[in-house]
């Protein structure tokens, strides 16, 4: 492998050609309209404009890709995450092409995909799953007797779904038909597949992944698990690793587990292994996703391995050279994703131009972003303008760490959820590991920013007026010691 296509945009971009760079690979970024200024358009060693901003006119054009990888002679494509990344269409057209996709067969990513074939395959493996049923169901009356067996509440889940996407709770018979009913019909429009199965619904759940690589050789090992309860509608705003939860020996179960699945479906690549965790302990898998996470930075640190590294070795078919016992745990990492969002108004998409962007430095720091000072943020993709990755010691080092890094991070001209960051890490139920995925339902109200913001102005105007009578003092100062008068005495008036 001498060249690598990236598929993708702003800081997974970034994040891939980096390491190809350390590894004696060549790079070549495909960008939109839109994308012209990013700095991984610059970063790249060639870079193709594929069409207008709209994703649809660009980094989903999987035709137009494959085209620039043959015209610029690269041997391999990476997709990063969203877009073509868990398109098993995209993965064999690479394949077909003659070229390395730098992730999983397409028939991984299709059995993945359905979530009835991914539960059949890992329950021949003996992976723990929630109640409910591994095949399709057809009328309300078998929804009625499954529910019946398993208790209300329980979710209709589309098969085609995933990250949340076509789940509907249930909580008593007289709401089943209509919901079964609905259920159905949006599957069957947003996914083309009207394939829905039932589950029983646990509440108040924590999401913990497992993070895991498998070779082309049949070689697995787990990179331990990521938490990823704080989110709000799905989308995860800050993750660590470990989690503060688990004990080593559910670790080692999970992770086995997670393994498990993996070997069910012939997996090769990074990949992500999703649990529900109830308040026992119990763990059940809900999905696998076949692509690299937004969130791996948090187990790159904790293990030393970067991730894009062995995701192109095993790409180009070499085993892996480590294996599970090599593997330890080292310190704790915490991820803030820096999103143009208004935490003050219901985490509305904020657009607008970065007038000033000063990301946090030292110690411990890492932060993948894809924007630079001056730059606007557009509106057609993903309003992720950064990850604020710390590691430290210990859990409360790496809590202090990322609240030292927010204070430091300096952007003007839009919202962020950085403040949001600082406050969630430092709630009583996140210090003491207490929380699950109703964390921001329970705990979040948009005064505790306002208070913030509005303290932050108080320090400000003080500063100023330190400032401002410091100087003046200077300026006596200067002038008595012209007059011959000492300080002592200035001082004491
Ligand atoms: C569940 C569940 C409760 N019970 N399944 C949401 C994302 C998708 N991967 C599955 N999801 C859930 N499945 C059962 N049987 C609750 C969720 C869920 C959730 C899961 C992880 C993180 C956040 C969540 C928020 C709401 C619902």
């Amino acid at each position: 492998m001498q060249k690598i296509l990236v598929a993708n945009r702003g800081e997974i971009a970034l994040r891939v050609m980096r390491t190809a760079k350390e590894m004696g690979i060549r790079t070549v970024a495909v960008y939109s309209e839109a994308d012209r200024n990013m700095p991984f358009v610059r970063y790249a060693d060639e870079a193709v404009c594929i069409g207008p901003a709209p994703s649809s006119q660009s980094y989903l054009r999987a035709d137009k890709i494959i085209q620039v990888a043959k015209e610029t002679g690269a041997d391999a494509i990476h997709p990063g995450y969203g877009f073509l990344s868990e398109n098993a269409g995209f993965s064999k057209a690479v394949a077909d092409a003659g070229l390395i996709f730098v992730g999983p067969s397409a028939y991984s990513i299709e059995m993945m995909g359905s979530k009835i074939a991914a539960k059949q395959a890992a329950k021949k493996f003996n992976v723990p799953m929630v109640p409910g049923t591994e095949e399709p169901i057809q009328s309300a009356e078998e929804a009625i007797g499954i529910a019946k067996r398993i208790g209300f509440p329980i979710l209709i889940k589309a098969s085609a779904g995933g990250g949340g996407k076509g789940m509907r709770v249930v909580n008593n018979e007289e709401e089943l038909e209509e919901q079964m009913r609905m259920a159905k019909s949006e599957a069957l429009s947003a996914f083309g597949d009207d394939a829905v199965f039932i589950e029983k619904y646990v509440g108040a759940p924590r999401h913990i992944e497992i993070q895991l690589l498998g070779d082309q050789h049949g070689n697995y090992v787990y990179l331990f698990e990521r938490e990823c309860s704080v989110q709000r509608r799905h989308q995860k705003l800050i993750e660590e690793a470990p989690s503060s939860c688990l004990t080593p020996d559910i670790r080692k179960a999970m992770g086995e587990s997670a393994v498990a699945v993996a070997r069910s479906c012939n997996y090769h690549g990074a990949g992500t292994v999703e649990f529900l965790v109830d308040e026992n302990l119990n763990f059940y898998f809900l999905e696998m996703n076949t692509r690299l996470q937004v969130e791996h930075c948090v187990s790159e640190m904790i293990t030393g391995i970067d991730l894009v590294r062995e995701q192109i070795n095993i790409a180009r078919g070499e085993k892996l050279s480590f294996s599970q016992a090599d593997l330890k745990i080292n310190g704790h990492s915490l991820e803030l994703r820096v999103c143009a969002e208004d935490p003050m108004n219901n985490f509305l998409p904020d657009t607008g131009r970065l007038e000033m962007y000063q990301p946090p430095k030292g110690p411990g720091v890492r932060v993948d972003d894809g924007y630079e000072q001056g730059q606007d943020i557009p509106i057609f993709y993903d309003p992720m303008i950064a990850k604020l990755v710390v590691h430290a010691e210990t859990r409360d080092q790496a809590i202090e760490r990322l609240c030292r890094a927010i204070d430091e991070y300096y952007i003007k001209g839009i919202q962020t959820t950085l403040q949001f960051g600082k406050w969630a890490v430092q709630t009583e139920p996140f210090r003491t590991g207490n929380f699950d995925t109703k964390f921001i339902d329970k705990y979040f109200k948009p005064e505790y920013l306002q208070q913030e913001n509005a303290d932050a102005e108080k320090v400000a105007a003080l500063l100023a007026g330190f400032v401002w009578t410091k100087e003046r003092k200077q300026t006596a100062t200067a002038q008595a010691s012209q007059n011959g008068t000492s300080n002592w005495k200035l001082k004491r008036k």
